[in-house]
C-alpha cells in the first residue's frame, strides 16, 4: 500500500484542504495521512473566519505522521512564515521533497497570505519537487506579471519545477523541460480544484509514474471529478467529485449481481418479454436535482450516469437461464436508460434503478398485492409529432406515468403497434430491484 502525507488546512464543507486530498488519496488507492495547519470556517461564497494551529504543535503532527513514512508528501494552505519555517524544517529532516500548492488565494478571493509567508515559501519551493501555482500566485511568486506565453516562461524558471495552471492551457517546467497542456476550458467556477489536482499528481508519483505522466493523468483525473461535480442551486461553486470511478464501478458490479439473482426465479420465463430484458441504473451522486443542475450547467447528459447491458438479456431456452449480451456499460441511448434518465426528474421515490419484466395482467395483480405503487401511461396518446422523433416514447411515457403518481414504483403500458405491452419495475439499486421481481412474481 502506498501512503501520501498531506499537510494542509482544514475545510468546512470538506471540497477543498485536508478533507478533498484524503477523498482523492482514497479515490486512487492511496494511504492518506495527515498534518492541519490551520482550520477554516467556510463555505462556497466565503470564507467566515480562520485560525492557524500553533507551529511547534504543527511539528509535532508531522512527527506523528511520519510513522507511516510517505511515498510523497503534498503541501497546501500553509497560512504563516512561522508555520512555513516549521514544515520546512521538518521536511528537510525527514528528507521529504514534497509536492507545493501555493495556496495563496481562495477562489472566493480570501488572501491566505503575508509577506513573511512569501519569503519562506520560496525557500520551501526549492526543496519541492513540484510547485502549483495558479496564474495570480504565480505573478506573486517570480514578480513577473503574465500576459502571453513568454512571461509564463519566465515565471516558471524563476519559480522552478512547476506547472502554471491556466484556464484550458497549463504549463509544466520540469528539468528544463517545457510542456504545454491543453484541455478544454470549464465553464463554471469550482471549489477545491487545486487541492485535487496537486493532491492527484503526488499519487500518481506514489504509484512510480514519471513527472510528466503524473501531472497528465492529474489533469484529467480533475477534469472527470470537475465533470462529475456536486452542483446545486444552494452552491455558489460547484464541488468536485474524486469518487466518479468508484461509483461507477460499484454500479457495474451491482447490476451484475442484479442479473444472478434474477436468475434464481423459478419461473425466469414469465418474466422475459420477447424484446429481452435489461437493468439500468444510476450513480448515487447524480440523483434528482442534484442531476438535473448538473445536466444544465456542464451540458453533461444524465444518459452517461447511467450503466446497463450494451445488448440486452435473453431467456436461454436450453439452459434456463437469462444471458447477458455484451457487458455492462455507462452512456448507452437504450430505451431503459431514457425511461430511467425521465423517472429521475419526475419521480417522487428514492428509487435509481429500473428493469423491465413481460407484461402480464396477473404479473401487475401479484405487485398490486404486495402494495406497490403502480401507474401507467398508453402509447396510443402519445402526439403525433412525438412519435416521429427518435427516443422520444419512454420520455413521453415515463413523464405521464409519473404526472398521475410520481411515487410509482411499476409503470406499465399496454403496447402498441407493434410494440411489446411492458412492466419496468423501479427500486434502489440492481439487487434491490432484482429481490423484490424474485419475491413478489
Ligand atoms: O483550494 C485552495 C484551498 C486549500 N485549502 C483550504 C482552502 C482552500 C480554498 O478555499 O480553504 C483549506
Amino acid at each position: 500500500m502506498k501512503i501520501c502525507l498531506t499537510i494542509a488546512g482544514s475545510d468546512s464543507i470538506s471540497g477543498a484542504g485536508i478533507q478533498q486530498d484524503l477523498k482523492v488519496f482514497n479515490a486512487l488507492g492511496i494511504y492518506g495521512t495527515n498534518v492541519i495547519t490551520a482550520v477554516t470556517a467556510q463555505n462556497t461564497s466565503k470564507i467566515y473566519g480562520i485560525k492557524f494551529l500553533d507551529a511547534k504543535f504543527i511539528e509535532q503532527q508531522i512527527d506523528a505522521a511520519m510513522e507511516l513514512k510517505p511515498d510523497e508528501v503534498k503541501i497546501g494552505l500553509i497560512g504563516n512564515g512561522e508555520i512555513c519555517n516549521a514544515i520546512y524544517k521538518k521536511m528537510k529532516e525527514y528528507k521529504c521533497s514534497p509536492i507545493l500548492d501555493t495556496v495563496l488565494i481562495s477562489t472566493t478571493c480570501f488572501k491566505f497570505y503575508d509577506d513573511d509567508l512569501l519569503n519562506s515559501l520560496k525557500q520551501l519551493s526549492k526543496i519541492s519537487k513540484l510547485t502549483t501555482p495558479n496564474l495570480k500566485e504565480a505573478e506573486i511568486l517570480s514578480g513577473i506579471e503574465i500576459k502571453n506565453i513568454d512571461d509564463k516562461k519566465k515565471a516558471a524558471e524563476i519559480i522552478g519545477n512547476c506547472v502554471l495552471k491556466d484556464e484550458g492551457e497549463d504549463l509544466i517546467y520540469y528539468n528544463n523541460k517545457f510542456e504545454i497542456l491543453k484541455f478544454d476550458k470549464i465553464f463554471f467556477k469550482t471549489h477545491g480544484s487545486g487541492c485535487t489536482f496537486s493532491s492527484a499528481i503526488a499519487c500518481y508519483l506514489a504509484q512510480d509514474y514519471e513527472m510528466f505522466e503524473a501531472i497528465k493523468k492529474a489533469k484529467i483525473f480533475t477534469y472527470e471529478a470537475i465533470k462529475h461535480a456536486i452542483k446545486s442551486q444552494y452552491l455558489n461553486l460547484s464541488i468536485l467529485n474524486p469518487f466518479f470511478e468508484v461509483e461507477k464501478d460499484v454500479v457495474k458490479e451491482n447490476i451484475r449481481a442484479g442479473l444472478k439473482i434474477l436468475n434464481e426465479c423459478p419461473n425466469l420465463a414469465n418474466i422475459c418479454p420477447e424484446v429481452g430484458m435489461n437493468i439500468a441504473q444510476i450513480t448515487n451522486f447524480s440523483r434528482g436535482e442534484i442531476s438535473s443542475l448538473r445536466t444544465h450547467i456542464s451540458k453533461i447528459s444524465p444518459i452517461l450516469e447511467i450503466a446497463e447491458f450494451s445488448g440486452r438479456i435473453f431467456y436461454d431456452q436450453f439452459d434456463k437461464k437469462l444471458k447477458a449480451i455484451g457487458d455492462v456499460e455507462f452512456g448507452g441511448e437504450h430505451h431503459l436508460a431514457r425511461a430511467l434518465s425521465t423517472y429521475m426528474k419526475y419521480s417522487k421515490t428514492n428509487c435509481r434503478t429500473v428493469i423491465n419484466v413481460k407484461f402480464s395482467e396477473e404479473n401487475i395483480e401479484k405487485f398490486k398485492n404486495f402494495g406497490f405503487e403502480i401507474s401507467d401511461f398508453d402509447r396510443n396518446a402519445e402526439p403525433e409529432e412525438n412519435k416521429l422523433m427518435e427516443g422520444k416514447t419512454m420520455e413521453f411515457g415515463i413523464m405521464a406515468a409519473l404526472i398521475k403518481n410520481p411515487k410509482a414504483e411499476l409503470i406499465y403500458d399496454k403496447g402498441g403497434f407493434g410494440k411489446e405491452a411492458m412492466l419496468r419495475v423501479f427500486g434502489r439499486d440492481a439487487i434491490d430491484v432484482a429481490g423484490k421481481i424474485l419475491k413478489i412474481l
